[in-house]
């Protein structure tokens, strides 16, 4: 039997969500410009008045906002409510630059918990789950837009936050855990810890994921499932737009299903910014149609996807978006060829024998860019097969180049000698920026 958290909007006939968005387009473009210094400007560049915005179509007049908008009006310059009705602030730190800072007013958090608890339903928890949250609570939205999603629901949470990893297994083990929310590089790491604490994963009540907050390959879900012995479910979110529960796997695992009656996706060229198709992979854009404390009208995500809006086998009738497929930002440029770090991740748990943990160090010697890609051995490896290592090293080194169109040098590392993370992996090491 299919469950949702709200029938009505999940499964909703195309017609009525595409007049419900635009009423609410143009309800919050109206707002803005009335009520926001930095979109009435936007749209005066553009010679834009509210009254040019009448179908969803129309959405195409209006410009992009980008990451670097927010950093130019920080901290508060594209809240478009006073800081009274503000109730709740979160940042990105982001790894250059300033943070870039969102307020939500109450009724935001009235809606992103019910977009969270949508997303929980939807991966298979309910009232009966017990939801360790190992998310980061604090600015990064990732802990409270969970827990408030999780506690609508009515499950019971256990508000734990990153680290701690073996306390985090104990009081998983303890407490009857069912589900564990937090990045998936975390859930190997502490899949790892199991292991090292002789604790089997499958003796514990622990059945689902609910991973997300960076990018991961179908390999790397394999890899989670296999580890930890549980269903993998990938949720989806920026806090420049809400945090996590835009969208959502269901149990048929074909796409995320966005929550677009509050978020409106587009996808685009990155390059030259032309909206694209269904079944055409580009930028992801979204728009906030409900947000009242900082709405985002067509922000650049930089996270390429794949839309499709074709009714899904679970019911709902909200669009799909792919799998985030990497980031347009997270591309490096060696020697001229785009290499992204997930068709790493591929190459190396395609092979098999190595662990998922690398990182893709790019220097720069002389005029030539050079790629070296750390991969960790297994301790198994370490102990037992030391005399195929370079066999390894090549097999490795052929697969990447053929798969990348560049070449890598490819070291073989201890195990535990790439550093773990409790949060967001940090994949990729670019010398040549620093
Ligand atoms: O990461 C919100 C979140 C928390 C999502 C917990 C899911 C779970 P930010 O820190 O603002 O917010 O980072 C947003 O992370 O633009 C993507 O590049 C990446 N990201 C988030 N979820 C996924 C995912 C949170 N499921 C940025 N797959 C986004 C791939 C993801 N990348």
């Amino acid at each position: 039997m299919n469950t949702y958290w709200n029938k009505p909007a999940e499964t909703m006939e195309r017609e009525e969500m595409s007049s419900l968005q635009a009423g609410r387009l143009k309800e919050i473009v109206t707002r803005l410009y009335r009520q926001q210094p930095f979109y009435r400007s936007k749209m005066q560049e553009q010679g834009l008045l509210p009254e040019d915005i009448v179908t969803l179509e129309d959405i195409k007049k209006l410009p992009f906002i980008t990451k670097q908008d927010m950093r130019d009006n920080y901290p508060y310059g594209l809240f478009a409510a006073p800081m009274s009705e503000i109730v709740r602030v979160h940042a990105s730190s982001g790894t250059t630059g300033r943070p870039t800072v969102v307020g939500y007013t109450k009724r935001d958090i009235g809606i992103w918990s019910e977009v969270a608890a949508r997303s929980l339903v939807a991966a298979g928890l309910s009232k009966q789950s017990c939801i360790q949250i190992a998310y980061g609570y604090g600015l990064f939205t990732g802990g409270l837009g969970i827990h408030y999603g999780a506690e609508l629901l009515g499950a019971s949470v256990i508000p734990i936050s990153s680290g701690k990893t073996s306390r985090q297994i104990m009081l998983m083990r303890d407490f009857g855990t069912t589900a564990l929310a937090c990045t998936p590089s975390y859930a190997l790491y502490i899949a790892e810890t199991m292991r090292e604490m002789g604790i089997d994963p499958r003796e514990t009540k622990l059945r689902t994921g609910i991973f997300g907050a960076e990018p991961w390959t179908e390999r790397m879900r394999q890899a989670i499932e296999t580890q930890l012995g549980i269903k993998a479910m990938d949720i989806y979110g920026l806090s420049e737009i809400m945090g996590p529960g835009v969208a959502i796997e269901c149990s048929v695992q074909s796409g995320l299903h966005i929550s677009e009656d509050h978020f409106y996706p587009e996808i685009i060229n990155p390059v030259t910014g032309e909206v694209l198709p269904d079944g055409e992979k580009g930028e992801l854009v979204l728009t906030t149609l409900t947000k009242e404390g900082m709405p985002m009208i067509r922000y650049r995500t930089r996270d390429l996807s794949v839309l499709h809006h074709e009714k899904c086998a679970c019911g709902r009738t909200l669009v799909r978006m792919s799998k985030v497929l990497g980031r347009s930002d997270d591309m490096l440029i060696i020697r001229g060829v785009n290499v992204f770090p997930s068709q790493v991740e591929n190459v190396l748990l395609g092979i098999g024998n190595t662990s998922p943990h690398y990182q893709l160090i790019v220097e720069r010697k002389g005029n030539l860019d050079q790629l070296t890609v750390l991969v960790e051995m297994t301790e198994e490896m370490f102990t037992d097969e030391v005399r195929g290592l370079e066999e390894l090293e090549t097999k490795i080194k052929g697969e990447l180049s053929s798969v990348l169109s560049v070449s890598a040098t490819v070291r073989l590392v201890g195990p535990k000698t790439i550093e773990r993370s409790e949060g967001k992996a940090q994949r990729v090491i670019d010398k040549r920026e620093l």
